[in-house]
């Protein structure tokens, strides 16, 4: 089997595709650090990586704009334009466990599009670079009538026989609140080649899909983008559409991320041999600008759940994940199941069983995580 070789990555990556690469990390060392590392940050790639050189780099601002402009990499981080700004964001592939969806029901066969994540297609990062906010105004602001802002990125794939570039698009109004970032930087250390060198879009709170990376051009629209990766992936279907009756019409545009959680450590199916309690550590995620306030976890299926002190809770930014940890008391021998759920500021919970919300492209999967551990105490 043919293998994509990258010092980029870890060498342990969990490749949920060989080809384009698509990697998550090991699961318990996800949660070990609040800062996701570089190489450890999960990939997800539609086509090729790009091989781009900063000097020849430009990027075109143009469409429903007041006046187009090409901008050098050089423009882009000129100060005195452009101040620097850093923000703590966790980007989410709405994939993440879709794994679950599968084994529940199998949905939409494209396997080259439904990767098959587990828990770790979620990464947290400090991303330095500039407010597209500010370029936009620089390129004299948005025509009227203009709401959404296309991005194209310069890798290439193949869908049904035909060649696309990547491109998305997020409206206006996220842009204008600061909420998306074009970045160079990733964790204080230059973006990497696989996540998007020299320049990418993050958006807060979105799911990944609309982050853009190798960026080389931002267009005023009016409407989202009619692309296919917009119009056709990165729908949520009703739980009526199957094989039978699946249209793209039927979908819901996926933009905000929902609150949702994993537990990371212990791992699925594992015997712990204890005196008392199991200790159990984890993400906690909220999209759309709302932050984890509360997880629960429970050693019974979600009978008893016992709080995870807010002392156990990382640090609370607007646009990041909080890693948890708690010890579980148990005292039963035998197969338990564990599960973890997570209220966000505004109160939002998950799902309770993963059938709650299957759909037919598999997204989202925000059900409260369940996993089975043989307890010998
Ligand atoms: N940008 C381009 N140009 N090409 C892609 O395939 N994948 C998107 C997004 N941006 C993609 C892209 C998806 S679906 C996700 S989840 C994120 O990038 C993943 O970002 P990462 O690979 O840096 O973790
Ligand atoms: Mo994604």
């Amino acid at each position: 089997s043919w293998k994509y070789v990258t010092k980029e990555k870890s060498d342990d990556m969990i490749h949920v595709l060989q080809f384009p690469y698509n990697g998550e990390p090991p699961r318990d060392r996800l949660v070990q650090t609040e800062f996701t590392p570089n190489e450890d940050h999960f990939v997800r790639n539609h086509g090729g990586i790009p091989e781009i050189e900063p000097e020849k780099y430009f990027v075109e601002v143009d469409g429903l704009v007041k006046e187009p402009q090409s901008l050098s990499f050089a423009d882009i981080q000129d100060e005195t334009k452009f101040p620097h700004k850093s923000l703590v964001v966790t980007l989410q592939c709405s994939g993440t466990r879709r794994i679950e969806q599968i084994h529940e029901y199998p949905g939409d066969g494209d396997e080259l599009i439904n990767a098959p994540w587990g828990e770790g297609a979620i990464g947290n990062a400090r991303y330095t670079g500039v407010s597209l906010k500010k370029i936009i105004k620089h390129c004299g602001g948005l025509v009227d009538g203009a709401d959404n802002i296309e991005f194209y990125g310069c890798d290439t794939y193949f869908k049904k026989g035909q060649v696309y570039n990547y491109v998305v698009s997020v409206p206006w109004r996220k842009v204008k609140a600061n909420e998306v970032l074009l970045a160079w930087d990733m964790n204080g250390k230059p973006l990497p080649k696989i996540h998007g060198y020299p320049l990418r879009v993050v958006v807060c709170g979105y799911i990944g899909a609309r982050s853009c990376k190798w960026l080389y051009r931002i267009k005023g629209i009016r409407g989202p983008s009619m692309a296919p990766v917009q119009m056709k992936e990165y729908l949520y279907y009703t739980p009526q559409v199957g094989k039978q009756n699946a249209m793209y019409s039927n979908g819901f545009s996926i933009q905000d991320m929902p609150v949702s959680s994993a537990i990371m450590s212990p791992i699925d199916k594992k015997v712990i041999v204890h005196s008392g309690s199991i200790s159990l550590r984890g993400w906690a995620y909220s999209g759309g600008g709302h932050w984890p306030i509360r997880v629960e976890v429970s050693g019974d299926g979600g009978s008893i759940w016992y709080e995870v002190p807010p002392a156990n809770l990382s640090t609370k930014y607007y646009h990041g994940w909080r890693l948890w940890s708690i010890d579980l008391p148990v005292d039963a021998e035998g197969w338990l199941e564990l599960c973890v759920r997570c209220w966000d500021n505004a109160l939002n919970t998950q799902p309770t069983f993963v059938r709650s919300a299957w759909n037919w492209d598999l997204h989202v999967t925000s059900s409260c995580h369940r996993i089975k551990v043989y307890s010998v105490n």
